[in-house]
């Protein structure tokens, strides 16, 4: 979207006018995005049988967000809106990614970290990737140079765990190269078939510290099996436990050299991502077997980085924004007993569904949002993309958004920060097989879309159904009575803005569905 030079002006200046005795410094941004949090799972979104000592205190002094989404149900395409402004569903090849795709944004297209680096500030990308690595049609060189990457769409610097913890390769990226990867021992990485010497989870389920339920039982690292196969690079292999200091140093480091000049910091988190291998700091502790113990440790991540803010005195000028990629799942690929540990737990809350689903369960995410002094801390209704980071922080921080770039993301910063309650018309929410809803004026319509109502693998309702769904979310925010036959004009409305979102672009289905779900 296009913002003209006169708005952006007056509304770098609206959002520095709230403080007249504070420099007009523009804010560091840091944003954790923690991966398949739910809405339920953090005790300020109502959990009672966790407690999340550390994000309590983040919303204590924020605004925290009830209708909040991720444009997707699942990881890459929430995440590829979040970075691009644009709706993941528009083109092909933005579903869940191996871990040997290609880099599926296009390097000089215009992203969120690349406006902040023209606004002047520091970008890095620290944790989870999952949006591909290397040019289009060309191997990638796991023991060279793997480029392009984040540094070429927008980031200074990154340290990525490359797809996702349960997929290889299970080493850190830094930049351009495998981190501690000795040139003697050579790493290579396939999907199609075993290699090197490696055990499975297949063949050696003796090996393991867990068994999978679906899927995940190619190469074993750390005791777990993955999905895909890795050999050789020993001395870069992570080991998941420590995932959490390893990430939190770089996040550490990165903040304290940045801290004389404007930062954007995107923190992507392992946590609370299957496989679920906590440190030993929190294992036991929540009573709610692993999953519960990684949501432990994400709160606790979230403290670090408020500790940190707080010690090096930019508290006060830096946004601290947590959200989620997409909504809960339990039993995600291994039988590790959190669910048998539940005990009564709802990770997403009174939502139906979870990851994958149509339903409110698979993008309505916790999000909160504190800039000290700028920000009153409370609770907003608003209704909120994570599309539209992109729009909004270009216009906080002044940027215009290159013609043609970010075409979904719209500027919601008097949303974001508090000045607006109502937030966006409507929003477009995507579930894993690639079927489309629309939330508007407090309804909801879910498209007809083929596939199973419930998932067998991880038990989680789909909202998948052959006949259109109509949801009043004002009183039925748990999707239980389908209003479509009482009301058909407001399936009518609602699938007319649909459609007019979709002739914009849209992928087809198939293309949007993965051969594994
Ligand atoms: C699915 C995986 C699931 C998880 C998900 C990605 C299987 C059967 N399931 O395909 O375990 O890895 O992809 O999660 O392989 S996400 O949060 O990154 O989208
Ligand atoms: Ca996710």
């Amino acid at each position: 979207m296009k913002i003209s030079a006169p708005a952006i002006s007056s509304l770098f200046l609206a959002a520095f006018a709230a403080t007249t005795t504070r420099a007009a410094t523009p804010p560091n941004i840091v944003l954790i995005y923690a991966d398949d949090l739910g809405y339920g799972d953090a005790s300020c979104y109502g959990a009672t049988k966790i407690h999340t000592p550390n994000i309590d205190r983040l919303a204590q002094a924020s605004l925290r967000f009830t209708d909040a989404h991720a444009t997707s149900a699942t990881c890459t395409p929430s995440r590829y809106a979040l970075l691009t402004g644009d709706y993941p569903w528009r083109r092909a090849g933005t579903n869940i990614l191996p871990g040997d795709a290609r880099l599926i944004i296009a390097p000089g297209k215009a992203t969120l970290p690349s406006v902040l680096r023209s606004a002047g500030y520091a970008t890095a990308a620290i944790g989870k990737w999952h949006l591909g690595l290397g040019a289009q049609g060309a191997p990638i060189d796991w023991n060279g140079e793997i480029r392009p990457g984040p540094c070429e769409i927008g980031f200074d610097t990154c340290f990525l765990i490359p797809a996702t913890p349960d997929r290889v390769p299970c080493v850190y990226v830094e930049d351009h190269r495998v981190a501690g990867l000795d040139p003697k021992d050579p790493l290579q990485i396939d999907y199609d078939h075993p290699i090197g010497n490696e055990p499975t989870g297949k063949d050696h389920p003796e090996l393991l510290k867990y068994p999978p339920s679906h899927g995940h039982d190619d190469t074993i690292v750390d005791g777990v099996s993955r999905i895909g196969f890795m050999s050789g690079g020993h001395s870069a292999w992570w080991v998941d436990e420590e995932m959490v200091d390893v990430l939190l140093g770089r996040v550490n480091r990165f903040i304290e050299s940045n801290r004389q000049r404007p930062f954007f910091l995107y923190f992507a988190t392992h946590d609370i991502h299957v496989p679920h291998l906590p440190n030993a700091r929190f294992v036991g502790k929540s009573g709610l077997g692993l999953r519960g113990d990684a949501v432990l440790e994400c709160d606790w991540t979230v403290g670090q980085v408020l500790d940190t803010l707080d010690r090096l005195g930019l508290a006060e000028n830096t946004i601290v924004v947590l959200a989620s990629d997409n909504g809960p799942v339990v039993d995600d690929g291994y039988r590790d007993g959190s669910v048998e540990h539940l005990d009564g737990h709802k990770p997403a809350g009174p939502l139906r569904g979870g990851k994958y689903s149509a339903f409110e369960g698979g993008t309505r995410v916790p999000l909160l949002v504190r800039w000290p002094g700028h920000v009153e801390p409370g609770v907003s209704p608003a209704l909120v993309s994570h599309v539209d980071f992109m729009a909004s922080f270009a216009a906080l921080v002044g940027q215009a958004i290159p013609a043609g770039a970010a075409r979904d993301s719209r500027n919601q910063l008097a949303a974001l920060l508090g000045k607006d309650r109502a937030g966006r018309d409507h929003i477009v929410e995507h579930a894993l097989n690639g079927a489309l809803c629309v939330t508007q004026g407090g309804w909801k319509y879910i498209e007809p879309a083929p596939g199973q109502a419930r998932m067998p693998a991880t038990g989680i309702e789909t909202g998948y159904a052959p006949k259109p769904q109509l949801y009043d979310l004002s009183t039925d925010i748990g999707e239980r009575h389908n209003l479509a036959a009482e009301h058909p004009d407001k399936v009518r409305e609602l699938s007319a803005v649909l459609a007019q979102e979709t002739a914009a672009g849209r992928a087809g289905r198939k293309d949007m569905q993965l051969a594994s779900d």
